[in-house]
């Protein structure tokens, strides 16, 4: 099924706003885009600035958590599909403070659902049936793992370890919950670390860049060999396409790309990126910036990912492998400067430019 009219949550974030180009991009037909977006800290509507006088997307300044508004906009547009990327989304933020990703992650994500229920019980057979509720959710549900464990399958327990990855979890299982006793067409993906253009500079990755164009220490927790599987944000996003228009309904599907790698290596590449791409005024490597400090209480050691299923079922594979996916990254971050700076001046309410508190 070739889905037309979506109606997009969290789309001013890091990966709504690369799925919103990708989908407008891929889809040159009639289309409708709306992008329901609460602009926390971490929204913003520039990252799609060049939709702005496209008519096949609209932006909407709201809460997931509205359930007359939400109701309006799917009843008014006629949406084929729902795709919730809406969460607070950052580990550190989560150890500080959890209450806001319990609103957003666990209430917010029970009221879309509530009103996603409604709205799919008055649709017409056909249009019911091709309804679906598409959750955005990560691997950190999955808890962490040692070096010979194996990769996380989608049977693997719950075991989350952040309030983060909590909340994440709680949301999923009440997707689970809402297809299981209420019929609902829902459709769960469980990714790992992506990493791209417009990703907020509070994540390992454009943190790195930032800090150390800017001549700042590059933080780096406990002993940095805590291993992450990355994946670049424009594979995920073709992965949540397939899943979209081909997933059965009810199931979940782990998305990973195969680039388990510690964080020592990824600030150690970045460096490098960054010695050849931009050196350092002062002659010297960009690796003299490294700083280790206080590990992250609770820090997950391993995360990895068995995509088997969506590679079989959806024959869906990454594209992009970390080497140049990393290129792309620092030379996309070394050309829209203007965009790092106006959030690193603007959109901070605390310092985490400096490290873990
Ligand atoms: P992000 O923090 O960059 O963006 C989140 C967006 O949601 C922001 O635009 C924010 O304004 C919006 N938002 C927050 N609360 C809202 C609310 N109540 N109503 C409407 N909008 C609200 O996050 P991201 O990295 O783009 O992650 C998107 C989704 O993907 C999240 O659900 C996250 O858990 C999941 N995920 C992220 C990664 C990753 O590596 N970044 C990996 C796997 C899964
Ligand atoms: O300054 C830092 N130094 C550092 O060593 C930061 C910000 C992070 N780290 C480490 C912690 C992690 O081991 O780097 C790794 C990656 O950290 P983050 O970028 O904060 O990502 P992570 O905690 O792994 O979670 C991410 O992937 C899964 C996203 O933020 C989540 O939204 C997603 O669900």
């Amino acid at each position: 099924m070739f889905y037309q009219k979506v109606l997009v949550t969290g789309g001013a974030g890091f990966i709504g706003s690369n799925f919103i180009r990708h989908f407008l991009n891929q889809n040159k037909g009639p289309s409708k885009v709306l992008n329901l977006d609460l602009l926390t800290y971490a929204g913003n509507p520039e990252n799609l600035k060049e939709f702005s006088s496209d008519n096949r997307y609209q932006f909407i300044h709201g809460d997931i958590a509205d359930q007359t508004l939400v109701a309006k906009l799917l009843k008014e547009h006629q949406i084929q599909a729902i795709l919730n990327f809406a969460a607070e989304s950052h580990v550190d933020r989560s150890i500080d403070s959890a209450e806001p990703f319990f609103q957003t992650n666990v209430i917010g994500t029970l009221r879309l659902l509530e009103t996603a229920r409604t709205y799919w019980k008055s649709l017409p057979p056909k249009e019911a049936s091709e309804f679906r509720f598409l959750h955005v959710s990560t691997d950190e549900v999955y808890g962490s793992l040692s070096s010979e464990d194996p990769a996380f399958q989608e049977t693997t327990p719950f075991a989350p370890n952040s309030p983060y990855a909590a909340s994440k979890a709680a949301s999923d299982h009440l997707v689970r919950s809402f297809h299981h006793t209420h019929g609902l067409p829902t459709l769960t993906t469980n990714c790992s670390n992506n990493y791209g253009p417009y990703q907020f500079p509070e994540k390992l990755i454009p943190l790195v860049i930032l800090n150390a164009l800017d001549e700042k220490n590059l933080p780096i927790y406990g002993d940095g060999k805590n291993i992450r599987d990355w994946l670049f944000v424009e594979d995920h996003c073709v992965a949540i396409t397939s899943v979209l228009q081909e997933g059965k309904v009810g199931e979940t599907y782990n998305v990973g790309g195969k680039a388990e790698t510690t964080n020592l290596q990824i600030v150690d590449t970045l460096c490098a990126l960054l010695d050849e791409l931009q050196p350092r005024q002062n002659g010297k490597s960009y690796l003299d910036l490294k700083t280790f400090v206080k590990d992250r209480p609770g820090h997950d050691r391993r995360y990895s990912i068995n995509f088997e299923k969506i590679h079989h079922q959806l024959k869906w594979t990454p594209q992009e492998n970390l080497a140049t996916g990393l290129r792309k990254t620092v030379q996309w971050y070394l050309s829209h400067r203007e965009w790092c700076t106006q959030i690193t001046e603007t959109k901070y309410s605390r310092d985490r430019l400096g490290g873990n508190h």
